[in-house]
């Protein structure tokens, strides 16, 4: 399976390479493990979405790196505050977007293009995690598959853009455990999201239900009293096929989709408590 996919641009001297590694950073991107020999040095930077696209025909490519970007006037008003080179600015592309190009260091040009989405006007959120920080609940029963579903939790934040520093982990001995470790997490004030994840399975227990109905509860509870949004990553399943399965095998990992869903519901948080209708002010005469 891929792991991950490089591109690679040389700049000539330290300066263009301090240059473009603080405006990739300024992006948001996760800065890797910087290298050094005594020919070269790198600095691989982590996008949180990555795609390869080869193009044929006479459409002109006027730089060598591509970035999609949800908001390029944010990136456009950020880029001119560090004095970044414009070679072209946001224009129309013929293709249902808006692109621009930018020189941060000589000869390596990067350009910043957004689609044209059509009008929709349900809100939704995004899944861009930079700058979220989430408090992980793992359970430890069935650590064969929590384990699992922690590193799928983990991979989805990373991607999204969430640093390794704003995740936190804490593991309870079960799932009956989880809703009250995911309160107290939620009530710091320090998370924008808590993502439980935990494995019960019916055969090995005659609690069973009792346990998933009071770690549902719970979980649902907690995010409904602190207002701090929970996402639910408990597997309850018949048998250990079937929670392998959901673990990362046949029917995805349930653990990154839980993640993912953090993210999308912080993101939407952000955005509907900041478009609250504002109500008219009105006088006491009005409609008198
Ligand atoms: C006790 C128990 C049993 C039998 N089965 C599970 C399970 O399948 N999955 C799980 O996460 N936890 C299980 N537990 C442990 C309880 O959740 C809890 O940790 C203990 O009852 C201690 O409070």
């Amino acid at each position: 399976m891929i792991k991950s996919i490089t591109t690679v641009r040389a700049v000539r001297n330290r300066k263009e390479f301090a240059a473009l590694a603080d405006l990739l950073d300024s992006l948001g991107l996760e800065r890797g493990k910087h290298w050094k020999t005594v020919r070269s040095q790198g600095l691989p930077f982590t996008a949180p979405l990555g795609k390869v696209e080869i193009i044929a025909g006479k459409e002109p490519l006027p730089a060598d790196l591509w970035v999609e970007v949800t908001d390029l006037d944010s990136v456009r008003s950020l880029l001119t505050r560090t004095k970044t080179k414009f070679i072209s600015d946001i224009s129309d592309t013929g293709w249902n977007s808006r692109l621009m190009v930018v020189e941060p260091a000589k000869g390596v040009k990067l350009a910043f293009w957004q689609k044209d989405e059509p009008e929709d006007s349900a809100i939704t959120g995004d899944l861009n995690a930079t700058g979220m920080r989430f408090g992980i609940v793992v359970s430890r029963w069935n650590s064969f598959i929590t384990e699992r579903l922690l590193q799928g939790a983990l991979d989805a934040l990373r991607r999204s853009g969430c640093h390794s520093k704003d995740i936190t982990v804490v593991r309870v001995p079960g799932a009956f455990e989880i809703p009250s470790q995911a309160r107290t997490l939620a009530e710091t004030g320090e998370y924008d999201a808590i993502i439980t994840l935990g494995c019960l399975i019916r055969g090995e227990t005659t609690h069973y239900e009792h346990i998933s109905t009071e770690a549902t509860r719970g979980i649902g509870q907690s995010a409904q009293e602190t207002g701090v949004p929970h996402a639910y990553g408990v597997l309850t399943c018949e048998n250990l096929e079937q929670a392998l399965d959901r673990a990362g095998l046949k029917a995805g990992n349930k653990g990154f989709e839980a993640a993912m869903s953090a993210v999308e519901m912080v993101s939407l948080k952000r955005k509907t408590a900041s478009n609250k209708p504002q109500r008219k002010k009105t006088s006491a005469k009005r409609g008198r």
